[in-house]
Order: C-alpha cells, then structure tokens, then sequence
C-alpha cells in the first residue's frame, strides 16, 4: 500500500491534537507525520504511535516532500500558507472558514459529496465544512434524498472547545473562580460562558447574522449542491467543553413521517438514532464526545406545516465536526487520487 508524508499545521490546537489522534486511531498510511505550528510551541513534542514527534516551527519551505497537508492554525494563516503548500505539491485540506465558499475549492462532507473531492485539483484546496454544519448535513442529506427539503430552522447549542483550547481553559477557570467566590475573568468570550448562554458564536454581520449563522446558511447549500434548500440558523453557545447540539426543524416537500425518517437514518453512514423517550433515551453531548457518529433522536412530527419534522442532532464538534471528517476526506484521496 502507498504511504504518504502528512503535515499536521496547527497540530498543538485543540483540532490539530486530534487530527494526530485520529490519524493513529484509523490507521491512515503515513510514511512521515510532520507536525507544524508556531514559534511558541518549539520545544513541544506529541505522541504518534508511541513516538515523541518535535513540534517544527511553520514557515515558508515547510512542506518540500509533503503530500497531503492536514490545515487548522486560524484562517489567516490558512490564507498564506495554504497556497504555499500547494505550490510545493501537496494537496491541502483546510478546516478553517478561509477557502470554504470559493466555488473552485470543495466543500466536503464524505457521507454527502464524497464526489466533489475529484475537483481538488483546480486549486489543491479541499475546504472541511463548519462543525455545526457537517454534523447537520449528514442527518439531512437522506431525508432530503427522499422527500425533498424545502427550509430548515436551525438553533445550536454550541461547545467552548469548537473556539480552541484557550476557550476550554476559560470555562475550566471561571467554574473554578465562582466555586472558590474568586472574580470571574473573560477573555476569550465577550461574556462569562459559565453558567451562562451567549447567542453569538464568531462576529456580527451587517445583516444582524453571525458570520457562524450564515456558515450554516451558506455552507448547507454548497455541499447538498441545491440552492433551493432554505435555512435560517440561532448559533448560541453553552458552557459545554466537547459536542454541540442543534434543534432542527425540517419542512418537506412530501410526507416524511417520524417512522420513516427513523428507517432512513437508521441506514444512513456516520449516523445513529437514539430515540427512545420512554426510557429518556436520546442524544446528549457527553454520550457523543469522543465518538465518530451523529447521533439524531427526538424525531417528531412539526403539527404547525403540512410536511415537517423536529429532531435533535448531536456530535463531537472536534471529531466528526472537524478532525475526523477531514481525515476522512484525506483517506478518500489516498485510495482514489493520489
Ligand atoms: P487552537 O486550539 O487555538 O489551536 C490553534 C493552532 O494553530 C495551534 O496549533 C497554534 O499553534 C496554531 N497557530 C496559531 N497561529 C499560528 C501561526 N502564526 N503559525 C503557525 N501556527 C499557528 O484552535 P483550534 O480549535 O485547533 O482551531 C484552529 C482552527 O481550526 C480555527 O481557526 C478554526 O478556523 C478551525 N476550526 C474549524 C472547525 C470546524 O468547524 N471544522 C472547528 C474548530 C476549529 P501554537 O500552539 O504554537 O500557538
Ligand atoms: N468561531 O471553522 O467558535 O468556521 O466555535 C468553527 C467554530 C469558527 C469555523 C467556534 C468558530 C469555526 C468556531
């Protein structure tokens, strides 16, 4: 079997660590793992396979041997060194927000476009969706295979670590600081996230939008390619360390009933229902932590339209939303294009 040189850019983040996890984890097949970040993490070492692997320092003749380039160091830096990378022949997959909406870059979640990976070769950029995107995209791509999505009304209930470690040591501290009556300090969020909900994750738009909120909008449509599908999305963050949460409300063009959305999704790749509320059985953050499925339940019928349905739709924001479906993408190139 062919073997790659993977770089990992970004790899002391909170996606980045994952990304070594989860290429361990699946087995993916690495000749060489190069782990890159800033001037800061010199000296820092990860573990690959029992391996302490040295943190090198990003910089301009990073990726001579590369192949492939696993990217999550914030979208500027994305926006410089992902065209570098590419120039020195290695494909990359971004998981920041720079590239996604780029008509010539695709935007793919393996469960729904896995096709769409063969146009990576325009510019050497395959873009990684939004987490609360992907994990809602996989729940809706079947049903609307199979009675057509008219809108979806989306609310998230969104995890501190889709904002990075320095997020989830802010959480961490200010439980602390309220246990032990110290002062509470923010400097991550706008606000305290403990113990509270702030509805706004990333900046505010002119159209009164997050930019978070119109990913939702925007990315949808691009990797379930129908323009036509509407959606309108309330991201709201929770003092929640790993896994998001979402609301869904879906209106169809035909029936789709609770029964046979259940049947459907039951079959669907990358998701499991849980859905039985007798039992207080459906999908919690700290059950999909940790875990590569979505995890759907609640499913019940909207009684307000025609055609529609409620569901909630929970995944790990850092796996399936990010380091996983990317290393995903990465084995669907190995097996077919490279
Ligand atoms: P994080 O925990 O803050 O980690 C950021 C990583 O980027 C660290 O490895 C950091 O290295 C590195 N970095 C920062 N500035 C750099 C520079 N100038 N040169 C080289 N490396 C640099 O953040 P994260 O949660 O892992 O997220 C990182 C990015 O991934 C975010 O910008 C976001 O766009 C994207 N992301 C996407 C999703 C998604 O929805 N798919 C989810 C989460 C995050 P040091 O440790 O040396 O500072
Ligand atoms: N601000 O990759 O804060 O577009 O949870 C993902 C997560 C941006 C992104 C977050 C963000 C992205 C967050």
């Amino acid at each position: 079997m062919k073997k790659f040189n993977v770089a990992v850019v970004g790899a002391t983040g909170a996606v980045g660590n994952e990304m070594v996890a989860t290429l361990e984890q699946r087995k993916f097949p690495i000749k060489k793992l190069t782990l890159l970040a800033s001037a800061r993490s010199l000296g820092k070492t990860l573990t690959f396979k029992g391996e302490e692997i040295p943190v090198d320092e990003l910089k301009e003749d990073s990726f001579k041997g590369i192949d492939i380039g696993l990217f999550s160091p914030g979208g500027a830096v994305s926006t410089k060194f992902a065209p570098i990378a590419v120039a020195s022949g290695c494909v990359v997959i971004d998981n920041t927000s720079a590239f996604r909406m780029e008509p010539d870059v695709p935007l793919v979640v393996p469960e729904v476009n896995e096709h769409a990976i063969s146009q990576y070769k325009k510019r050497g950029i395959i873009a990684n969706p939004n987490c609360s995107t992907i994990q809602m995209v996989v729940v809706l791509k079947p049903l609307h295979d199979a009675a057509k999505i008219k809108r979806v009304v989306v609310s998230s209930y969104q995890a501190v670590s889709g904002t990075g470690k320095k997020a989830i040591y802010e959480l961490e501290q200010q439980v602390l600081a309220i246990y032990n009556n110290k002062k509470v300090e923010n400097k991550v969020y706008p606000w305290q996230i403990a113990f509270n909900v702030l509805p706004h994750i990333d900046s505010f738009l002119e159209n009164g939008y997050t930019k978070e909120e119109m990913k939702m909008v925007n990315e949808t449509k691009k990797i379930m390619e129908d323009d036509n599908i509407k959606v309108t999305a309330t991201t709201v963050r929770v003092p929640v360390f790993y896994g998001h949460s979402e609301a869904v409300n879906i209106e169809f063009e035909k029936d789709m009933s609770p029964e046979k959305a259940r049947k459907l999704l039951r079959k669907a790749p990358g998701v499991k229902v849980v859905d039985d509320p007798a039992k207080n059985k459906y999908p919690l953050a700290i059950h999909a932590a940790g875990k590569d499925d979505t995890f759907v339940g609640r499913i019940r019928k909207d009684e307000s339209v025609p055609f529609g349905l409620n569901m909630w739709v929970v995944a790990d924001n850092i796996r399936k939303g990010a380091a996983l479906n990317t290393v995903q993408i990465a084995e669907v190139l190995a097996q077919k294009y490279l």
